[in-house]
Order: structure tokens, then C-alpha cells, then sequence
């Protein structure tokens, strides 16, 4: 069951003049960032809020550190916004499966790793809606460590 807005990932093309930006004029202030290599990106999570089912939400803003990576490939199309949604879960596995029965392409057949442990997957834009979709289930503790 999806059960909180977990991120909002914002593309950017300079991570600290972005993370400079969210800091100056909301007063957000970065909770973990590190490098996800293989998504190809340097990331700043802001925590904003937490929820109901015992996680947060976030701001994620995302650097490509590729030339071949997706959001670099996506920045070069579009220029800087939002680039994802994401949705959170206790079980990416169960809704991921759940999900691709109703014949929404997920991308991934094994959740691969995301921001401060957690495990991910995405949803095809094009089935969709055009919001390309991501499911996340949090590391134990994320939310309160980093
Ligand atoms: N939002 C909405 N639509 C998108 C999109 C996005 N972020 N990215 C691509 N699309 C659309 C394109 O506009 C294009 O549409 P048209 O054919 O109408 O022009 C179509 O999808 C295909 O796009 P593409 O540029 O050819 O890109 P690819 O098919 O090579 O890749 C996708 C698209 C979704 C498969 C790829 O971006 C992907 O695998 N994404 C998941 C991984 C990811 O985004 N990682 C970075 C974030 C990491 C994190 O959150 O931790
Ligand atoms: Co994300």
C-alpha cells in the first residue's frame, strides 16, 4: 500500500547553487546527500515533513554526474524542474508486482538501491500519464538517521 508522498525529484544542473537556493529562500536545509552511482547522480534530500505511517517527505534534488545518465539525458531535453514523483511504501516488492498487473510497465524486475538505503523502482511515464513514478521503501530509521 502506498502510503505517503515519499520525494518530489527536482533536476537541477548545479547541485549546491540549487541546494543554495531551497536553503536562502524556504529555509530548507539538506538531511543526507550523497552520489548514487548507479542512477548516475549526486542528490540533496530535504526533509520537509514527516507522515502518518511513521516516514517523511522529501525534496530530492538530483546532479547527473554521467553524460549517459538518465537525468542527464533529460536535463539536456527539457532544461531544470521536476523530473519524478515518488510514491512510499512498506513493501515496494508487493506494490511493484501489484502494479504491473494492472499493465503498467515497472522498470526494474528487482528493486535496485536508493537514497539512504532504501529500495526502488519506477513506473513508465508513458503509462503514466507522462509523470514518471517511483516507489520507494525507506531503510529502517532513514527518516531519523543520516
Ligand atoms: N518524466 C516524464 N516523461 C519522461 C521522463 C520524465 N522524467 N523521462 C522521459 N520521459 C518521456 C520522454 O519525454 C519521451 O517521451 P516522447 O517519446 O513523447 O518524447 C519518453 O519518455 C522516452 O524518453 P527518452 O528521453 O527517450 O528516455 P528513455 O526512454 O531513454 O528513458 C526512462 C526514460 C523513464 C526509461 C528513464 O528515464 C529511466 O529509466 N528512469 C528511471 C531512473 C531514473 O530516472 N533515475 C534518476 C533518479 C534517481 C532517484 O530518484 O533516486
Ligand atoms: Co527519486
Amino acid at each position: 500500500m502506498l502510503t505517503r508522498i515519499d520525494h518530489i525529484g527536482i533536476a537541477c544542473f548545479d547541485l549546491d547553487r540549487t541546494v543554495e537556493f531551497y536553503r536562502s529562500t524556504y529555509g530548507f536545509e539538506v538531511f543526507h546527500s550523497e552520489v548514487n552511482e548507479e542512477q548516475g547522480v549526486r542528490e540533496a534530500m530535504l526533509r520537509i515533513n514527516g507522515t502518518d505511517d511513521g516516514g517523511a517527505s522529501y525534496l530530492q534534488l538530483l546532479e547527473p554526474v554521467r553524460e549517459d545518465s538518465t537525468v542527464a539525458k533529460w536535463l539536456a531535453k527539457n532544461g531544470e524542474g521536476v523530473h519524478h514523483i515518488a510514491f512510499g511504501t512498506a513493501d515496494v516488492d508487493a506494490d511493484a508486482a501489484e502494479i504491473r498487473g494492472k499493465g503498467v510497465r515497472v522498470l526494474y524486475d528487482e528493486p535496485r538501491k536508493g537514497s539512504m538505503g532504501s529500495r526502488i523502482t519506477f513506473l513508465h511515464p508513458k503509462d503514466c500519464g507522462g509523470v514518471l513514478t517511483e516507489l520507494v521503501t525507506a531503510a529502517t530509521g532513514a527518516h531519523a538517521e543520516h
